[in-house]
């Protein structure tokens, strides 16, 4: 399945990953104060490519002042909300200028390749920020009539105001993008922020600091900290000056923050893991399902919040279709980030690759068959082919856990009720799909799945503008959308007696 070596890095690669630890506070690059670093590496070779500040408590505390600053003193919020749209906007032009360079990082940094990342990471950031840089303008507050006084003795109302510091926390599976995910929002709402990306992935977000510059947005408004999560992040969480977190990563961090949080009550969105359901039911066009199925488990090697890890598939057409996902899978070309051939890149990181094999062993241990997959192609790098269990049974952990690498749960199911039932029964709630050409069945079914999100006939229909977050484990709140722009609000009812 592999292809080539990793091709050279460009000039300008080069020259990101060769500069000095630094964090960006208050509009500039400043050292941290203590001496630690992080290694940062290349999957696709697991060679060593760049280091990074592991940012102290004083650091966490000089970012977030600067962000208490920049929003107390009206430098964001006093802007009119046209001149913020516009400085969003700004900001989006100078990630479009620089596509080409921030697809080359994210692909050195994540693994992934360079097709995902110029093809869907780049102008995802472009776009949503696009998307909310539009909300600046549109947020309103509310008049009200109050239900117990005389008509015109009071005058009553809603503002709605930012809610401030944020603490953003974000994940390593779509560095730029989910950075962008956090930040778009909250510039428009008018908050200020201390952003940390992931350890193993903190490339494109630190060139983003540099565009920040260049945008003309305020010094202090967006600071960006590189650091260990148990850490610099569980600083920026505990932090009396921070008013609200939004964290996109695993469940098991995710409640370890929402723990955290309660002592000052922050408002806390959360977006965390997914065992998603993908159902098949035998009416469909059997090549289309595979294909779909395929790319719900297999885009981004598995490393998806929303990918497709559980396929319920009807009894009459299990045998077809998982033979179709097989020869699917023959196709996902595992090789380097930048290998013009590659597909499927490797995993992020030596522990990830460790934690998916582990998982696939488990899977045979407990009794599944490998029917395709199952194994590494070789190198250096992180990588893992892409891999269909069968025989599974719900009580594997294979089926109960969250794999967050190439690995397909595959089981029959006879009618709707069975595999709602079925599908429902996991800790996680966050998306579905299913895929048919009966509409009822359709519409009946995704009013029984519990969860946040449902695509029908495709993997995932997912886009800035539609609220994105699950229920039961896999989160709290919603990006995306009007209530994606509401989370970084707060409301201020007004009444006074004429
Ligand atoms: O995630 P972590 P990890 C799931 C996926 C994966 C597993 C482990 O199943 O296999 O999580 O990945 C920061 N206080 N997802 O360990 O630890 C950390 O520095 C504050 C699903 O890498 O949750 C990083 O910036 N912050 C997920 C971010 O949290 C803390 C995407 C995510 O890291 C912290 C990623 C703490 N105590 C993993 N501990 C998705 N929903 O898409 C860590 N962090």
């Amino acid at each position: 399945l592999r292809t080539a070596a990793q091709p050279a890095y460009s000039e300008s690669a080069q020259r990101l990953l060769a500069r000095a630890p630094a964090l960006f506070i208050d509009g500039e690059w400043t050292a941290s104060t203590g001496d630690a670093t992080i290694a940062v590496h290349d999957p696709s070779t697991g060679r060593e490519i760049a280091t990074i500040a592991d940012a102290t408590a004083d650091d966490i505390d000089r970012a977030v002042a600067a962000a208490r600053r920049a929003f107390d003193d009206g430098r964001w919020t006093g802007l009119s909300p046209y001149q913020r749209e516009r400085l969003i906007h700004g900001l989006a032009d100078l990630i479009e200028q620089h596509a080409a360079e921030l697809a080359e990082l994210e692909s050195i940094d994540n693994g992934k390749p360079l097709a995902s990342s110029a093809g869907y990471d780049i102008p995802r950031s472009v776009s949503t920020l696009r998307y909310m840089a539009g909300w600046a303008t549109r947020l309103t507050g509310e008049h009200l009539d109050p239900a117990n006084f005389p008509s015109g003795a009071v005058h009553a109302y809603i503002r709605r105001e930012p809610v401030g510091v944020c603490a953003q926390i974000v994940p390593w599976n779509y560095p730029l993008m989910m950075a962008v995910q956090k930040i778009a929002p909250a510039l428009a709402a008018g908050c200020t922020m201390v952003l940390k990306p992931a350890e193993q992935t903190p490339l494109t977000v630190l060139r983003l600091a540099d565009l920040i510059v260049q945008s003309g947005i305020p010094a202090g408004v967006i600071n960006i900290v590189t650091g260990y999560g148990e850490t610099a992040g569980d600083r920026m969480v505990r932090h009396p000056d921070v008013d609200k977190i939004g964290f996109t990563g695993s469940t098991h961090v995710g409640k370890l923050i929402s723990r955290a949080a309660v002592d000052t009550l922050k408002r806390v969105t959360l977006e965390l893991g997914g065992k998603s359901p993908v159902i098949v039911l035998p009416d469909v066009d059997i090549g289309q399902a595979a294909n779909g199925a395929a790319r719900a488990i297999f885009s981004n090697a598995g490393q998806v919040c929303i990918a497709g890890s559980r396929l319920f598939a009807h009894r009459s057409i299990f045998d077809r279709l998982i033979e179709a996902v097989a020869k699917d899978a023959a196709g996902w070309t595992v090789g380097p980030s930048l290998a013009p051939g590659t597909r499927m890149g490797p995993l992020v990181s030596a522990e990830q690759h460790e934690r998916v094999l582990g998982y696939i062993d488990s899977g045979r241990r407990e009794g599944a068959s490998v029917l395709v997959g199952g194994d590494t192609p070789g190198g250096d790098g992180w990588f893992v082919n892409p891999t269909v269990l069968v025989d599974v049974t719900p009580e594997m952990k294979v089926v109960r856990e969250e794999i967050f690498g190439p690995v397909l749960a595959a089981q029959r199911f006879d009618d709707l009720d069975e595999v709602a039932k079925a599908a429902n029964d996991t800790v996680y709630g966050l998306s579905a799909s299913i895929w048919t050409r009966d509409l009822s069945a359709m519409h009946r079914l995704a009013a029984k799945l519990k969860s946040g999100m449902v695509w029908g006939n495709c993997t995932s229909a997912a886009d800035s503008s539609m609220p994105f977050g699950g229920v039961k484990q896999s989160g709290l709140g919603r990006e995306g959308g009007r209530i994606g722009i509401e989370a970084y609000t707060e409301l201020k009812t007004v009444g006074i007696m004429l």
